[in-house]
């Protein structure tokens, strides 16, 4: 028996000998499945397969960091987008704990029986701090992630909320061209996520709990406008009439926006993820949407919308992530920081100078 490469993680520590059983061709055969990366264009027919081994692989090169992933990415991406757009995105959000990964599971289960295939991604750009859902939303979602029929990827995180929000827009793409018709995109209510998620789905939708009769303290006004359904979740137990009550209370409440320019008028509603009931209501209104949306051709509009503003977004954002990474940038914003301090330099011209030096 052969020891392995002493570099190698299969390798022990000097003085411990390898054990006997360890075979040499299944370590050659691990090391050489690790080492073999996939090129572009594997991962686009596997994608177009419908492999999802593929496709998770296609997620983790958009997600990384390192430029040569990036270009990669970038190829997988314009070359699956033919085979993009068929779906139907649909947008999750309410506070930590009101139940979302638990309806996720519910909701996705009732779509995979209506033969769906559902794909779930996150945006939560707090997860660095919270060091992610991706275990908790794993075992939350038992029943999912064993559903082949479903594909679940926990949020990248380590990023700004627009790092995020791109990864998970071109993670989109890569699920609907690997044939998940129904995406459904879960992010935690605070910060500024829910309007990014807001913009890339074409149905947004609110679970709340019922509170102690003080349904719309401290709900944010521009969420309720944002929103094509609420849902009172968990609306079992001794929770069933306080739940029909903060129904009626979000009903009159709704009444009291303006009309909304896809011709939908937004409705609350009770369902309970334990028990399944009212989760294929849930289904029934989203259905209705599209139905109207599309017929008065919202649909098409707003994802043309859409399209344009992460165009520009994603601009934004890569223009400010090249200056602020730009070597000579890093070191002149240190040396303008100190003259701004001193009153050397006036924040604008400091800011200026350094504009120009960057765009010469
Ligand atoms: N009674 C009842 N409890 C529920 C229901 N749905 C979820 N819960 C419970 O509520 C708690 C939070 O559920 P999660 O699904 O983790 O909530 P979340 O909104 O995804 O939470 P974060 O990911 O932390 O933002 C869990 O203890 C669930 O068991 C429901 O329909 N009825
Ligand atoms: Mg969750």
């Amino acid at each position: 028996m052969k020891t392995p490469d002493k570099k190698s993680a299969l390798s022990e520590i000097d003085g411990i000998n390898q054990p006997d059983t360890l075979s040499i061709h299944a370590v050659q055969q691990i090391q050489k499945l690790r080492k073999k990366q996939p090129s572009a264009k594997e991962l686009i027919d596997g994608i177009l397969k419908h492999d999802k081994v593929a496709l998770s692989r296609a997620i983790t090169l958009v997600e990384s960091t390192n430029p040569e992933h990036l270009s990669k990415a970038n190829e997988v991406i314009n070359g699956v987008l033919p085979n993009a757009n068929k779906s139907v995105r649909i947008g999750i959000t309410g506070v930590p704990g009101v139940g979302k990964s638990t309806f996720i599971e519910a909701f996705g289960k009732h779509l995979t029986s209506l033969g769906k295939k559902v794909a779930v991604l996150a945006v939560d750009p707090s997860s660095t701090i919270s060091h992610g859902s991706i275990l908790g939303d794993k075992t939350r979602m038992e029943e999912l992630v064993k559903d082949e029929n479903a594909f679940i990827r926990p949020s990248a995180s380590g990023e700004t909320l627009g790092g995020v929000a791109r990864k998970t827009r071109e993670s989109i793409i890569l699920c609907e061209a690997c044939g998940f018709d129904t995406i459904i995109i879960e992010t935690v209510g605070v910060g500024q996520s829910e309007t990014a998620v807001h913009s890339m789905v074409d149905f947004f939708l609110l679970l709340k709990i019922s509170g102690a009769g003080d349904e719309l303290q401290g709900i944010k006004r521009g969420i309720m406008e944002m929103a094509d359904a609420i849902v009172i979740n968990k609306a079992d137990g001794d929770n069933i009439n306080k739940a029909k009550l903060a129904k009626t209370e979000f009903n009159r409440a709704l009444h009291l926006f303006p009309a909304k320019k896809s011709g939908w008028i937004p409705t609350a509603s009770t369902c309970s993820s334990y028990t399944k009931e009212g989760i294929n209501e849930v289904w029934n209104t989203i259905s209705d949407y599209l139905e109207l949306a599309k017929s008065n051709h919202y649909f098409q509009e707003k994802r043309k919308d859409q399209n344009q503003f992460w165009m520009m977004e994603t601009i934004n954002e890569q223009l400010k992530s090249n200056f602020y990474n730009h070597p000579e940038i890093i070191e002149l914003i240190e040396q303008n920081k100190k003259a701004v301090q001193n009153d050397e330099m006036s924040p604008f011209a400091a800011a200026v100078s350094l504009l120009e030096k960057y765009f010469k």
